[in-house]
């Protein structure tokens, strides 16, 4: 199933001041069309043709060893899901049922974006900061390098992440990541989109 780029789930405008239209372009348009596009003639040439995306991503990674097609398959899983994560008028008040497992599990909403905002601050270099659903059935914040994600490392459910590649904040923070992963927590998170896959995922 080769793999395809999907439409932006809200106008390229809608998301500003904290992400803009010219970010939104670049992201989706240049950067995910080219995982798409690379992946492809990757996959075409791979034993993996035909599988879910989650299985060629899971396959390639092969334990850390993925080459091309692991970074494209994986980077295309990644956005799909982080263009779902935000919407216009983000933020604000967590679901109910997520926040009382935020609470017991992270020590509540503000340790929960603290741990967060820091995971994204301190991932060296490119990658991506996430709330996950453990194999243990624990909410946990952790971090990955480049396009490794919770599917690769069998770490459990993604709930939440945040791309901390430059590309994804450089045009309208510049070199203030701690103020984009801010921003995104506070201000861009569909935390409807969180609580749906945290209902499937624990259910
Ligand atoms: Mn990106």
């Amino acid at each position: 199933m080769a793999f395809e780029l999907p439409d932006l789930p809200y106008a390229y405008d809608s998301l500003g001041p904290y992400m803009s239209a010219e970010t939104l372009e670049f992201h989706h348009d240049k950067h995910h069309n080219a995982y798409v596009v690379n992946g492809n003639k990757l996959l075409e040439e791979s034993d993996l043709k035909g599988k879910s995306l989650e299985e060629v991503v899971a396959a390639s990674y092969n334990g850390g060893a993925g080459g091309g097609l692991f970074n494209n398959a994986s980077q295309h899983w990644n956005h799909i899901e982080f263009w779902q994560w935000m919407k216009p008028n983000g933020g604000g008040a967590i679901p109910g049922e997520l926040e009382a497992k935020i609470n017991e599990d992270l020590g509540g909403v503000d340790a929960f974006k603290q741990a967060f905002i820091q995971a994204g601050v301190t991932q060296f270099g490119s990658g991506w900061c996430w709330l996950i659903l453990n194999n243990d059935g624990k909410l946990e914040v952790t971090k990955t390098a480049n396009g490794v994600n919770p599917i690769a490392l069998g770490a459990g459910t993604a709930l939440l992440g945040c791309d901390v590649w430059e590309h994804s904040y450089y045009i309208d923070y510049r070199n203030r990541r701690p103020d984009y992963v801010e921003a995104f927590v506070e201000n861009l998170v569909n935390w409807e989109r969180v609580a749906e896959i945290y209902g499937n995922a624990s259910s």
